[in-house]
């Protein structure tokens, strides 16, 4: 049998005022393609299917229609809810979407029978089992460990995380004695994983992740969502993010976009592969002076199905504020069909009394996240240790809420 594994589809997704709505249904038009040529069994999506809790009309519809198009083909299809789905939207439509092959986890289940998903073939053999585990929630955590004495956050997590698919593996194996390969789903922070910007905090500044060395024996694969650059863990082919189909953000430029394929004969996973996606976009950064980026720009052809996104970084010797007057007005005049400029930094490495300007003008509001912007003010506001990690915490917890 043929599974393919995916996440981080972030339906909804705007980068700098631009929307992904096309980059989506290009993916969609390609993975159908995809599956229907592959013959693929199973499809397995590992969180953040929107990229809000509360996605707008149109990105509803366009979820609707690929859930529509897959239930089309032979594949189940196996959802699971990231931090940036809303639990209850994903649930909602389950049961309709049950009759249709499509199984969605949206949240941690109180009966965790319900996260062990057995695979049967069209000829009633089972081939494997998927642990299909959602983003796991602090209030879900909190009720994988017996209370007791405070411990440190990070090794209370971890131990946390570990003991979900503990107990799901000891379901799985009183319940089918499996001699057929156990896949895991999962979205959260793996410890090595390499990080991108694009990524919101799960647990406090991403230390607090599982050691892959501890997950379960059984584990055959563990198809994980959360971080957005495609990878194995520690070199382990059978431990990987697939990463987001999409650039999410311009620190992704040079990721090439993935999704898995496994393939399981006589019930061992024989073959774990990327497949790359089609790039419908380029996304690129021009650095140099104001004119040398004029010059590039004037030469810039572009030769995939959608225009380029553009980042700017003008680095100039003096400071000189036309300059900065020249590059806004640069992005207001350049209107092509290859590209459009979403991004764009000045600097002046000379000059003194430039450095609070360049300051002022290396990142607009856009570019931080609110994460950033409350450690900003506790600086300001000379917050040292511990205060600020306590604060930090806490901020952080109210944002978690708030992203719920
Ligand atoms: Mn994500």
């Amino acid at each position: 049998m043929k599974i393919i594994h995916t996440a981080d589809w972030h339906i909804g997704k705007v980068l700098h005022r631009q929307d992904l709505h096309e980059d989506i249904t290009l993916f969609f038009d390609w993975l159908i393609l995809f599956i229907k040529t592959e013959n693929i069994d199973l499809l397995l999506i590992s969180g953040d299917i929107f990229d809000l809790a509360n996605p707008s009309n149109r990105d509803l519809a366009t979820y609707y229609k690929m859930l529509y198009r897959l239930s089309q083909t032979e594949t189940k299809v196996i959802i699971t809810g990231g931090n940036h789905d809303s639990i209850s939207l994903l649930d909602a439509p389950s049961v309709l979407l049950d009759v249709l092959n499509i199984t969605i986890i949206g949240g941690a289940k109180s009966n965790a029978e319900e996260e062990v998903i057995p695979y049967i073939d069209p000829k009633g053999v089972m081939q494997c089992v998927v642990l299909a585990v959602p983003f796991l929630r602090d209030k879900d955590l909190r009720l994988s460990l017996p209370v007791g004495e405070m411990i440190d956050k990070a090794l209370h997590t971890e131990q946390a995380i570990k003991s979900h698919y503990d107990n799901l593996i000891d379901i799985c194996t009183q319940k089918y004695q499996p001699m057929v390969p156990i896949i895991a789903m999962g979205h959260f922070y793996m410890k090595g994983a390499i990080t991108s910007d694009s990524e919101r905090d799960i647990h406090i500044g991403n230390l607090s992740g599982l050691d892959s060395n501890i997950i379960h024996h059984s584990i055959d694969y563990f198809a994980l969502g959360h971080i957005h650059k495609p990878q194995k863990i520690n070199n382990k082919e059978n431990i990987r993010y697939c990463g987001s189909p999409l650039f999410l953000d311009f620190s992704e430029r040079d990721y090439a976009k993935k999704i898995i394929l496994l393939e399981i004969n006589a019930q061992k996973i024989t073959d774990i592969k990327s497949v790359p996606i089609p790039k419908f976009r380029d996304v690129i950064k021009l650095a140099g002076t104001l004119d040398e980026i004029k010059i590039k720009l004037s030469m810039y052809k572009n030769i995939y199905p959608l225009p380029a996104f553009l980042e700017l970084e003008v680095i100039e010797n003096v400071f000189d504020i036309l300059k900065i007057q020249q590059l806004e007005d640069l992005k207001a005049e350049s209107v092509s069909p290859d590209y459009r400029i979403l991004k764009s930094r000045i600097s002046f490495t000379k000059d003194i009394e430039s450095e609070k300007i360049t300051n002022s003008y290396s990142k607009s509001i856009s570019e931080l996240s609110p994460m950033d912007v409350f450690r900003k003010k506790l600086t300001e506001s000379a917050v040292v240790e511990p205060s600020f990690s306590d604060l930090s915490e806490i901020y952080h917890l109210l944002l978690e809420e708030l992203n719920q």
